[in-house]
This record gives structure tokens, sequence and C-alpha cells, in this order.
């Protein structure tokens, strides 16, 4: 099986060399790129019609962060764990140096912090949009104790998203509560220590309906530069409509070097949160086609966070996440796959032809072999979601923990 992937890859290392494509570059890219996991991803999750619950879901932060520490393993990529305050947190963090060093211990480390301020029933008519400057001061205070978590865990991010919006017309006033929101925002930026960066993400639709107050990334991007240099936007691929170019809007941001990071998902129909690359690979390839343009020609863009924001209801939980990293591999390889100067050519050309068949061509390209190699040049299986599979791990775990409740949202 091994001879048979590296006799594969020997014939792909020709055929990208005729492309121009340098393949050492792609498999150090490969192994450099840092994907995050999210707590909320390993606990139960449901719809609007309940939770499902599977037996093995975890319940507590410790489960979660050994959880996302076997993706890690198998996949050698995801070393950090994004954290969602009341969720993992919920009485408070009185231990944040065990926190820290149980996650080391198992070789990962926290990641963004995600404050909430869209669950407590005060959050009803909007967070820091509410009229009630209570409320606004509430929802202030939260985030800045969550700039104190990420102080106390080790984290650079704090990850913000807002549930505020209006379901009929007439019930708020977009001016008034973009200038609440705008406040609110700078306070809790400038609680923020130099080394932390604050990301923005936006969503057209729900739980509200008639508007929202982050509704897209054009709204993101004016709070983040009103903030200061170290507030950017965040895109969840889930939060457009139909339709919506992103990859467009992706490189829009990159030029204006405000592009902070990612939440990967698949939608289908709204924020469905399925698998990154499930249902539109060539959409995931062609995200990835601006970032190695980025990469390629880097300008002062910050550093990109590439956090994962899928909560499986049908899969299990540790397989779709392992998926999730495999799919995202394989975009950006396809991506560093193309002949850019053809398409280079093509473009100053005006030939649509030969340009949209460089883009095909790269993402048509099995690139599986090269992903292999790279595993194994890291010490990986080259299958890491068979070999996690194969390890009993969940077996182990769904045996011992079974089916309970408090495992995410709706327990
Ligand atoms: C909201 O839909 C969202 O995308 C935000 O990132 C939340 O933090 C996350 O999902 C979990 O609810
Ligand atoms: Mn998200």
């Amino acid at each position: 099986m091994a001879d048979k992937y590296r006799a594969e890859y020997a014939l792909l290392v020709d055929k990208l060399a005729a492309r121009g494509v340098d393949v050492d570059k792609v498999k150090s890219r490969l192994k450099a790129q840092k994907i995050e996991t999210p707590s909320w991803g390993f606990a139960d999750s449901g719809t609007r019609f309940g939770p499902y619950k599977q037996p093995g879901s975890a319940v507590t932060i410790e489960e979660k962060i050994a959880d996302a520490a076997q993706v890690n393993k198998f996949t050698g990529v995801a070393p950090t764990v994004a954290v969602h305050v009341l969720w993992d947190f919920p009485n408070g963090l009185e231990d944040a140096d065990k926190l820290a060093a149980y996650a080391e211990s198992l070789g990962v480390k926290i990641g963004a912090i995600n404050p909430n301020v869209f669950q407590d029933r005060d959050y009803f008519f909007g967070s820091v949009t509410n009229e009630d400057p209570a409320v606004r001061k509430k929802a202030v205070a939260h985030m800045i104790d969550s700039v104190e978590i990420g102080k106390k865990l080790g984290s650079d991010i704090l990850s913000l998203w807002f549930a505020d919006g209006t379901d009929y017309p007439g019930q708020g006033d977009f001016r008034r509560r973009k200038h609440y929101a705008q406040e609110a925002l700078k306070e809790v930026y400038n609680a923020m220590p130099a080394n932390m960066r604050m990301v923005i993400e936006y969503k057209p639709f729900e739980p509200a309906f008639y508007h929202t107050d982050f509704g897209d990334w054009g709204m993101s991007y004016s709070f983040a530069t009103k903030c200061g240099p170290n507030a950017h936007v965040l895109v969840d691929l889930g939060h457009h409509f139909i339709g919506q170019n992103i990859e467009h809007l992706v490189s829009f941001l990159i030029d204006e070097e405000r592009l902070g990071g990612f939440h990967f998902n698949n939608h289908k129909y709204a924020d469905d949160d399925l698998t990154v690359g499930s249902i539109n690979p060539y959409e995931l390839f062609l995200i990835y086609n601006e970032l190695v343009k980025a990469e390629d020609k880097p300008n002062n863009n910050p550093p990109i966070a590439y956090m994962v924001d899928q909560a499986h209801v049908t899969k299990a939980k540790i397989d779709a996440m392992i998926q999730t990293i495999m799919h995202i591999q394989t975009a950006y390889a396809k991506a560093m796959c193309i002949d850019r100067k053809k398409l280079y050519d093509a473009q100053i050309g005006q030939d649509v032809v030969t340009a949209e068949s460089c883009m095909q061509e790269a993402f048509n390209t099995d690139i599986e072999p090269l992903l292999k190699v790279v595993r194994e040049e890291m010490g990986l299986d080259p299958n890491p979601l068979e070999a996690f599979r194969a390890s009993g791990y969940w077996a182990k775990v769904s045996k011992e923990r079974g089916i309970r409740t408090g495992a995410g949202v709706g327990a």
C-alpha cells in the first residue's frame, strides 16, 4: 500500500513540476498550517427541534480537550482548542493554571476565547445594542472577563459573535444600535493587552430575522477599523446568503489587511454547521486559492486564525473533526497546484476558457499521495481517520461516558 502511494507521489511530483509548482514548498506549507478545533464540536448539539445526544459526547472542558487532543494526535495540525466561556466555564474559571497544564499534557493549548452574550435571558432584546444600558454594561463586563480568561490561559484571540438584531420593522433604530455596538466594542478593545486580537464575526440572519446588527463582512470591517489595528474580521463560511461569493470578500479583506480568521463549516441552506468542503469543495478550494496567493505575495494582513465552527448532529464527533481537517488540507494542497504562470497569461490575454481550465486542472488533481507523504514525514499515520478508528479511543469513551445531560446545546 505504502509503495503504491509512493509510486503515485513520484508521478504527481513530475506533473506538478511541469506546472511550475515547488513541491517542497507545498509540503512545508501543509505542515505549517494549524487548524483550531472548537470545544463545542465535541459536545452534543442539535437543531431547533432539540438536542441529539450521542454516547460519548464530551460534557466537561477536560473531556472536550481530551477529544480535541485526539484530533491533533492523528492529524498533527490541530494543536489549539477554541473555548466558549459560558459553556466551558459555567462557574467562572478558577484554576486556569491547572487547565492550561492539563491541555499541554495532552499536547494542545487553549485557543480563541469566545464570550457568550446571547444565551442569557437578559439578552433577549440584544446585548451590546440593547436599549437598556445595564444590559449593555453586563455584556461588556462579560467580554472584559473573557479578556482576563484569555490572559490567564495564554490565549491571544478574543472571538466575538453577537446575536443582536430585530425581528420586525420599527423594532429598533439601526443607527442608534450601531453606535451602542461601536461604543461597547471600543471599551472591550481598550481592555485587551497589546498581544491580543479581536476578531468580529457577522451573520445576516438567525436568531434575528429582520435585521442583524453585524449583518455582513462590511459591517464587521467598519466596526473593526474603528476599534484599532488589532481588530479584524472573522469569516464564518455558514454566515452568508446563498450565492454570496465568499472568495471575493476574502480577497478584499486580505487586501484591506483586516482578515482575522475563519470559522470553517459548510452550509447548504443556512448556518447548517456541516463539514467544511462536504457539499461545495470547489468553493473551499477557491477560498484557499485566495489564501495561497496572499501567502505568495504577503502584505500586512494579520496572521489568519483557521478555526473550525462545526457541531455535528449525525456524525461521530471526533471522526467528523478529523475528516474536517483532511478536507481543509485537500483544498489547501490543490490550491497550491495551480499553474500560476499559465493562469496569469490567460488573464492578461483575456482567455477565459484557459483561465478557468487552470482552476479545474488544479481542483481535479489527485493530491492524496502527496498528503500521505506529508503525514508520513510528520511521523503520522498517512490515513488519520482509519488510524483513529482503529485506536479504540471512541469505543472506550463512548462506553465510559454514555449518554449524559449537560453535554451541549439545550442539554
Ligand atoms: C453563531 O452561529 C456561531 O457561528 C458563533 O461563532 C458562535 O460562537 C458559534 O456559532 C457557536 O454557537
Ligand atoms: Mn461561527
